[in-house]
């Protein structure tokens, strides 16, 4: 596709041709990949679609108010793979969403959409837009674009809203655009429900949460000219307080407020695998690094997965990458 219109267009007629279709987003749902699958479910829904919504597990506490969620299947992939169309969002490549290519494979139509700065074009229909700051933002340009007039309705405005306000850390990060704010302020005006969303995603931790972001502010520790902040937690520290290593929300964020701190990063220990968070305070793209590392995302923030090596070795690895990344910086 050439220009966004015409993706748009593409879009919908998938969407009005499609009887059969399969949504998700990508593993690890955020609150822009569930509000996204959500806000899709009900829209297709509501134009008399069959509709098989996949979450990959687990739902984070602070998203399971979304509306429409008992509509979706957590963790439960369907047998049969007889879908006429599939959506993925979010997903920069298609193994992002899980294994799904007994679904993609069997599907007449694949839609694509995603707003990740490296996102390969792998659908029959692709919209990507680096310049969204969200997918939700594009969902919702994609209810502006039907010439039928259709909008959301108030549960899918606060689903949309939802991957906004998250994506944009509140309306903080560079993302947060003036499309950003005249989308978020659409959806308030169709009945997005944003003290709801503030109060339980922004204002609710639990006591081992806490605990816990006492715990990495505590091992924080400073490297490199104090440009790069390490934060390691072991499987001794999650069992100290009987937390899982999903508990760590907003933790990774914490020491680039230190003036001079250029990257931070939050290496977990789990279970099966070594998972490593980064956050930029602008000038690094950390994207690159996490793509030497088999992982992705966006250049503020970015992660990845290893598998088959110690924490000690992932944290030395990553530590000899970032050398180098904030030597550059100067
Ligand atoms: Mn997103």
């Amino acid at each position: 596709m050439t220009n966004r219109e015409d993706s748009f267009q593409a879009i919908w007629k998938a969407i009005r041709a499609g009887k059969k279709f399969f949504i998700a987003g990508h593993l690890n749902p955020d609150g822009d990949s569930l509000g996204c699958t959500l806000a899709m479910t009900s829209l297709l829904e509501r134009l008399g679609k069959t509709v098989y919504a996949y979450a990959a597990p687990a739902i984070g506490n602070d998203l399971k108010f979304l509306p429409g969620l008992d509509k979706v299947h957590v963790g439960e992939l369907p047998q049969k793979p007889d879908f006429d169309t599939i959506i993925l969002l979010e997903c920069s490549d298609r193994k992002r969403g899980g294994d799904l290519d007994y679904i993609l494979d069997a599907a007449k139509t694949l839609v694509n959409i995603d707003h990740h700065l490296v996102s390969d074009a792998y659908g029959h229909v692709n919209h990507i837009d680096s310049g969204a700051s969200s997918t939700a933002e594009i969902i919702f340009q994609l209810y502006e674009a039907c010439e039928e007039g259709i909008l959301p309705t108030p549960e899918e405005a606060t689903c949309l809203y939802t991957g906004v306000v998250t994506d944009t850390g509140r309306f903080v990060h560079t993302n947060t655009t003036a499309e950003a704010l005249r989308v978020a302020s659409a959806l308030v005006a169709l009945g997005a429900d944003v003290q709801k969303i503030n109060q339980v995603i922004y204002f609710t931790k639990s006591y081992i949460e806490l605990k816990l972001l006492g715990r990495a502010l505590e091992k924080m520790e400073m490297r490199f000219d104090n440009k790069y902040s390490e934060i390691i937690l072991t499987k001794r520290d999650f069992e100290t307080f009987g937390a899982t290593p999903s508990q760590t929300q907003g933790i990774v964020s914490q020491p680039t407020m230190i003036p001079g701190v250029e990257i931070s990063a939050l290496i977990k220990e789990e279970p099966d695998k070594v998972s490593v968070n980064l956050r930029s305070r602008g000038r690094a793209d950390v994207s690159r690094i996490a793509q030497q590392f088999g992982g992705g995302g966006h250049a503020r923030a970015a992660g990845c997965k290893i598998t088959g090596k110690t924490i000690t070795e992932v944290a030395d690895a990553l530590a000899e990458v970032v050398q180098d990344v904030v030597k550059q910086l100067g």
